[in-house]
């Protein structure tokens, strides 16, 4: 469905997404960069997205770390100031009343912010940590108990360790690091058990969360993506709601209650 916020189609294919929602037990949403994207938080591929302006293999690596920390730091403290001022998204809220609704309802996502936490939802999933997350760069133990630090700036950076006097680096997942075991075996459980899985606002190009989103037929689970662009996944869902997350979920949520 590729459609304008105020067109009849989308009406038909809220009422139509409705349906197929109302009648789930259990669903699954996996949510990526676009979800946040109408708070101001920018996305990493595409128009404006932060790959476009800095190297991932600059700061997004833990090469780029051992290189030169404090410039990671910079640019994950300049990241916090800025989501510090960010607000949830309609879209955001949407999903945490849909925890309400399907209690079971899982929320996976591949974002390090913490709009989901924001607009009320619990239990998220974040396969790719948190970016208000600290811990220690070496793995020592008093450092990884994770330190959840909202003072922005950071002072000093890059911040030493408590407990063995090295570096405390962000608490994120960089290209080439392991997920955490736990999180994504229960974001694999929740998928395989639910009924539709939502698919919200990524690429779908980032290995191994784009891994978890069965192929449409080849499962139970009926499959359903929100992006405004084409990705790699929409060949292989169900529907595609060629919308932005903050206006298609509103809608789906409005057709729920007719
Ligand atoms: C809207 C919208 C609106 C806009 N509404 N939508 C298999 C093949 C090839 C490579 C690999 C492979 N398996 C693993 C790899 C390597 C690598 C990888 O996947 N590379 C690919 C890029 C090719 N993966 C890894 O390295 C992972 N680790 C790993 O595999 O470890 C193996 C291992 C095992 C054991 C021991 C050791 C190692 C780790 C990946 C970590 C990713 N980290 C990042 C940075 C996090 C920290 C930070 O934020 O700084 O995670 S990269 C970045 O990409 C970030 C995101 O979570 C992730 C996904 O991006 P996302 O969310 O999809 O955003 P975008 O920008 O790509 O897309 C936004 C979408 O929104 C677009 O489609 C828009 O159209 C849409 N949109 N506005 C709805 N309003
Ligand atoms: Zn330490």
């Amino acid at each position: 469905m590729t459609a304008g916020a105020d067109d009849p189609r989308l009406q038909r294919a809220s009422a139509y997404l409705a349906g197929v929602l109302s009648r789930a037990s259990r669903l699954a949403v996996v949510t990526g960069a676009g979800v946040s994207a109408a708070s101001g938080v920018p996305t990493f591929r595409g128009a404006g997205g932060l790959w476009r302006t800095y190297r991932a293999e600059e700061l997004a690596t833990p090469q780029a770390f051992d290189r030169d920390p404090r410039l990671v730091w910079e640019w994950y403290d300049w990241r916090r100031q800025h989501l510090a001022a960010c607000r949830p998204n309609a879209a955001h809220e949407v999903l945490a009343r849909w925890q309400g609704r399907w209690p079971e309802l899982a929320l996976v996502t591949q974002n390090v912010d913490d709009l989901h936490e924001r607009a009320g939802a619990r239990d998220v999933l974040h396969l790719h940590g948190s970016i208000w997350d600290v811990r220690c760069a070496r793995g020592c133990a008093r450092g990884r108990a994770a330190v959840r630090d909202d003072r922005v700036p950071m002072v000093p950076l890059p911040p030493p360790c408590p407990g063995c006097g090295g570096l405390l680096r962000p608490g994120v997942v960089w290209f080439g690091e392991a997920l955490d075991a736990t999180t994504i075996d229960r974001a694999a459980a929740a998928v395989a058990a639910s009924d539709v899985v939502l698919v919200v606002g990524t690429s779908a190009v980032v290995h191994p969360a784009a891994a978890l989103i069965p192929d449409a037929g080849a499962g139970r689970q009926f499959v359903v993506e929100v992006n405004p662009d084409e990705t790699p996944l929409s060949a292989r869902v169900n529907v595609q709601v060629r919308l932005p997350a903050e206006v298609a979920l509103p809608a789906i949520e409005a057709a729920l209650a007719r």
